[in-house]
C-alpha cells in the first residue's frame, strides 16, 4: 500500500531501478567481450530516429504535416509528408552514426551507400560495418486518421572483408543480427530482438525522453482464436487460403465458438497485438499480387525474426520458413502468415 498525504492523494510510486534502452544496450554489449561498441552506437542512432519520428507524428495535425507530399515511392504508393520527413530523418541519422555502411528504405529506389567503393566519396570506414533495411513509416495510409503506424528495421553485418555492397543486404533473415519495430500509438512502443536472443519491449516515456523496458522477454501465447487479415482480398485467394479462413469462422472443437477478427491495416499494430495476445496475422500472396504485398527485407524478415524469437512462427505462402527466404532484389515481396506456434501449424495443415 502506498502512503497517502493529508489530501488523501496517493503519490506516484517512484521506481529507482529503471532499465532504459541505453542501459539495456550497454548491458547487452558487456555480455560480449569481443564487442567494439559499434553496434551499440548504431542502436543509439536508431533510438534517436524513433524518438524524432514519434515526436513529429504526435504533432502532425498541429503543424500541418498530414496529407500527401505530392510524390510516389518505388512501389507506386502516394507518399505522405510524414513518409518523406521520416525517410529523410532516418537516412541522415544512419549516415551521421558512422556505423551504417548501406541503407535500404521502402521510400528509396536504390541502396544508399554511406561508405565503401559505392559511396559518394568512395571511401570505406572501418566502423561502418552494418547494413540496415527499414520501412520508416509502415501503415502510412492510416496516418491521417490517427491510427497507429510504426518503423520496421532489420540489421545485417557486412561480410568479412566487404566494404559494403548489395550482397550484404540481399541475405535471408537467418543472417540478421538484430531486428524489430516501433509502434507510434497511445504511447510509442519499441520491440527489439537480437540473434538467438529474447524479444524485449520498451515504452517511450515522453517526460524522460527515454525508452523504458516494460515488456521483458515477450513470449507469444501458443494459440489464440484471433485472426488478422484483409478479407476484402478473399476473392483473389487460392482455395487453401479460403478454406483455412473459412474454418476459423466455424464453431471450434474446443469451445464451440468461432475466432474473432481484428484487422487494423498497419502491420506494426496488428503484429504488436498478435505478439501480446497471440493468434495469426496474414497477408497471403493472391491472384492479384502473386508475390504478396509485404516487402521481404524491411517488413517480412524482421517481423519473422521477432515472432520466432518470441516462440511463434512465420512462413510465406509456400509454407516455407520466412527467415530462410532470400530476396531477389531489395524491394522483393512475399506472402506471409505469422503468429502463435499452433495457429501457424494450423495454416500449414491446410496447405498439405
Ligand atoms: P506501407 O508500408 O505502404 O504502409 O504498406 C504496408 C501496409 C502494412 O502495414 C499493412 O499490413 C498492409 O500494408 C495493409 O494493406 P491493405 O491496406 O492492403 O490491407
Ligand atoms: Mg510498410
Amino acid at each position: 500500500m502506498g502512503v497517502t498525504d493529508d489530501s488523501g492523494v496517493m503519490p506516484e510510486q517512484i521506481n529507482y531501478n529503471i532499465v532504459t534502452l541505453t542501459r539495456f544496450l550497454t548491458e547487452e554489449q558487456n555480455k560480449h567481450s569481443e564487442a567494439t561498441g559499434d553496434f551499440t552506437l548504431l542502436c543509439h542512432a536508431l533510438q534517436f530516429s524513433f524518438k524524432s519520428i514519434a515526436y513529429y507524428i504526435r504533432r502532425a495535425t498541429l503543424i500541418n504535416l498530414t496529407g500527401l507530399a505530392g510524390s510516389s515511392n518505388t512501389t507506386g504508393d502516394d507518399q505522405k509528408k510524414l513518409d518523406v520527413i521520416s525517410n529523410d530523418l532516418f537516412i541522415e541519422v544512419m549516415r551521421s552514426s558512422g556505423r551504417c555502411s548501406l541503407l535500404v528504405s521502402e521510400e528509396e529506389e536504390n541502396i544508399i551507400f554511406f561508405s565503401g567503393a559505392n559511396s559518394a566519396d568512395g571511401k570505406s570506414s572501418e566502423h561502418a560495418r552494418y547494413a540496415v533495411a527499414c520501412d520508416p513509416i509502415d501503415g502510412s495510409s492510416n496516418l491521417d486518421a490517427g491510427v497507429s503506424v510504426g518503423t520496421i528495421f532489420a540489421i545485417h553485418k557486412l561480410a568479412e572483408g566487404s566494404t559494403g555492397e548489395a550482397a550484404d543486404i540481399l541475405k535471408p533473415g537467418t543472417e540478421l543480427v538484430a531486428a524489430g519495430f516501433t509502434m507510434y500509438g497511445a504511447s510509442a512502443q519499441l520491440v527489439i530482438t537480437m540473434k538467438g536472443g529474447s524479444v524485449n519491449g520498451f515504452t517511450l516515456d515522453n517526460g524522460l525522453g527515454e525508452f523504458i523496458l516494460t515488456h521483458p522477454d515477450m513470449r507469444l501465447p501458443k494459440k489464440r482464436a484471433i485472426y488478422s487479415v484483409n478479407e476484402g482480398n478473399s476473392l483473389y485467394w487460392d482455395d487453401r487460403v479460403k478454406s483455412y479462413f473459412n474454418s476459423l469462422k466455424e464453431a471450434q472443437p474446443d469451445n464451440g465458438k468461432p475466432y474473432s477478427s481484428r484487422y487494423i491495416g498497419s502491420m506494426v499494430a496488428d503484429a504488436y497485438r498478435t505478439l501480446l495476445y497471440g493468434g495469426i496475422f496474414a497477408y497471403p500472396a493472391d491472384s492479384k499480387s502473386p508475390k504478396g504485398k509485404l516487402r521481404i527485407l524491411y517488413e517480412c524478415a524482421p517481423m519473422a525474426m521477432v515472432f520466432e524469437n518470441a516462440g511463434g512462427q512465420a512462413v510465406n505462402s509456400k509454407m516455407e520458413r520466412m527467415l530462410e527466404v532470400v530476396p531477389e532484389h531489395i524491394h522483393d515481396k512475399s506472402g506471409i502468415f505469422m503468429g502463435s506456434y499452433d495457429e501457424v501449424e494450423k495454416v500449414k495443415s491446410f496447405h498439405k
